[in-house]
């Protein structure tokens, strides 16, 4: 047994964002970067010796290459065993699942999410830890100190490992297990919802169609809706896993899913529709002819929760980010439980779940989860909404409007202005925060400006502190207008700007979200002189 130690150079540019470590996959092959990283990752969560660690990834280019150098590297690092999925496939959901059954110390996961793969395009990798949730804060500073200081890693020389075959083998010391990468999940899913139900709606004539969008979520989404749920065979759509996602932007939302909606949207189409991107934690529903915005999914999944059986007996809270609406603020009202607004990033409500403060959390970024793993996780909130119809016997649009008539409607929509000069974007934001005095008390036609602020998060649990989250801008009716910089882009700087408008009766309202928040969206552009620092004219997405 062979451990080399290499000598690197630190670099300077791997601070994680949101979600990870994102780059261009050129940036990752160059020499050391990833086994910079990754060295950073285990000097920092100091795992003790023989430690289990769980590996995978959503299968993109480049995903097979740095598995074979991460196990290497563990070997060297004196982990005793990593379970890999079998390809190297693990959807983000299912590695938390993994993480948390077989109580390993924690895993890596090899993604980019939503963004684009192929050789030019995005690649990722992040820690999570042993509650399965993404690294905290203080853990995701310390890994990237680390990455600025570092002058050499361990690896040990050894062959490459078989991915596509389940069972064991060794690197030096160390066991390295080929899993399964649907079954534990799938048992979990199993657990979690009434699959007799789901069934019986399906066998009913009840047709879906899920977009997996060639993304990790494929397998999983074949074996338990068409395979143990019985949806008709092609309900899943897009379902083998690509490299480069088949050329497509795996984003489930209505500009990247365009496939789905076309087919939603037309003649004949099926009674429910849902995607989820390139790792499978995100997810967007539809119902026939009808989208559901995440923040309507969310309060939806709180409102009707007891009719699933894991959540039979009621919630303990709710979390939502800041720029989600505030719909599910009134279902916890209703409920009479605790509704927490945190910073975005799905590390936030991992310290509430752990506290047992929260049960389901969401996200305006198409993501939902519950405390059942500590990731959001697509495939979850597609079986929660199909048991919510299977159990209401109800089209989902049905749903969705006795919803809006029992708490009202927060109409809500997102502007993204993707790959900005980052100076200019940085430019809107201080320009936002330099108006802050003259903009509060001024009115724009019937809205007037209640408060302004740079969201800043003290964290419930652990108390530590998170500022400059995004810009908020409250009207005296409880509109908003939110404008933030992505976390999770690889290119340029994204800008992006969350209007909500809530309305009490939904009788009197026009349906059509542009309209009743078109001019919220005038005044947003106004104020933050987006057109003429940027140049653009257009949002690149509208959701
Ligand atoms: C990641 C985080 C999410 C967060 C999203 C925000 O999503 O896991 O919790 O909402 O980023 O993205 P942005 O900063 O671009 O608005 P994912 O799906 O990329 O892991």
């Amino acid at each position: 047994m062979n451990i080399r130690t290499v000598a690197t150079q630190p670099f300077s540019d791997q601070k994680p964002g949101t979600s990870g470590l994102r780059k261009k996959v050129p940036v990752f092959q160059q020499a050391h970067y990833l086994e910079n990283f990754v060295q950073a990752i285990f000097d920092s969560i100091a795992a003790p010796k023989g430690a289990t660690l769980v590996l995978g990834g959503d299968g993109r280019y480049h995903n097979r290459t740095a598995i074979q150098t991460i196990l290497k590297m563990a070997a060297a690092n004196g982990f005793s065993k990593v379970l890999v999925g079998r390809g190297g496939i693990l959807s983000t959901p299912a590695a938390s699942c993994v993480i948390r059954k077989h109580k390993t110390f924690g895993g890596i996961i090899l993604s980019a999410s939503h963004n684009p793969g192929g050789p030019k395009e995005d690649f990722g990798i992040k820690y999570n830890g042993s509650n399965g949730g993404p690294a905290t804060e203080t853990v995701t500073e310390a890994i990237f100190a680390k990455s600025k200081t570092l002058s050499s890693y361990k690896i040990l020389d050894a062959a490459d490992v078989a991915l596509d075959t389940l069972g064991t083998s060794s690197v030096g010391d160390m066991t390295v297990q080929v899993i399964d990468p649907v079954s534990d999940y799938a048992e979990l899913m199993e657990s979690l919802f009434d699959f007799g139900a789901i069934r019986a709606l399906l066998q009913g004539g009840f047709r879906i169609k899920f977009d997996a969008m060639h993304a990790v979520n494929g397998p999983y989404a074949k074996d338990i809706l068409e395979g143990r749920l019985g949806a008709a065979p092609g309900s899943v759509m897009n379902a083998v896993p690509l490299e480069d996602f088949g050329g497509g932007h795996p984003d489930p939302n209505l500009t990247y899913a365009h496939d789905l909606v076309e087919i939603m949207f037309g003649a004949d189409a099926p009674d429910f529709g849902a995607a989820s991107d390139g790792d499978g934690d995100r997810n967007m529903i539809l119902g026939k002819r009808f989208f559901v915005t995440p923040s309507d999914s969310l309060a939806l999944l709180a409102a009707n929760a007891t009719l699933a059986p894991a959540y039979r007996k009621g919630l303990a809270g709710i979390a939502r980010s800041m720029p989600t609406s505030a719909a599910a603020d009134r279902v916890a009202q209703a409920l009479n439980i605790p509704c927490y607004e945190t910073p975005t990033g799905w590390k936030f409500f991992g310290n509430l779940m752990d506290a047992g403060k929260v049960t389901l959390c969401g996200e305006e970024s198409f993501g939902t989860g519950s405390d059942h793993v500590r990731e959001k996780d697509g495939l979850w909130a597609v079986l929660f909404w199909l048991n919510i119809v299977a159990v209401r016997k109800q089209s989902v649009e049905d749903i969705v409007r006795e919803h809006w008539a029992k708490y009202g409607r927060n109409f809500y929509s997102r502007y993204d202005y993707e790959g900005l000069p980052t100076e200019a974007a940085n430019g809107v934001m201080q320009h936002l925060r330099d108006s802050f005095t003259a903009l509060v008390g001024r009115s724009f036609g019937k809205y007037v400006v209640q408060m302004c602020d740079d969201f800043s998060y003290i964290d419930p649990v652990d108390s530590s502190i998170s500022k400059a989250q995004g810009v908020r801008l409250l009207f005296s009716d409880g509109s908003r207008i939110i404008f933030r910089l992505s976390g999770t882009g690889t290119e340029g700087a994204t800008l992006r700007v969350y209007l909500e408008a809530f309305e009490a009766d939904v009788q009197r309202h026009p349906l059509d979200a542009q309209v009743a928040l078109a001019e919220l969206i005038a005044i947003a552009l106004q104020v933050s002189e987006l057109v003429a620092r940027t140049g653009r004219d257009k949002p690149t997405v509208i959701t």
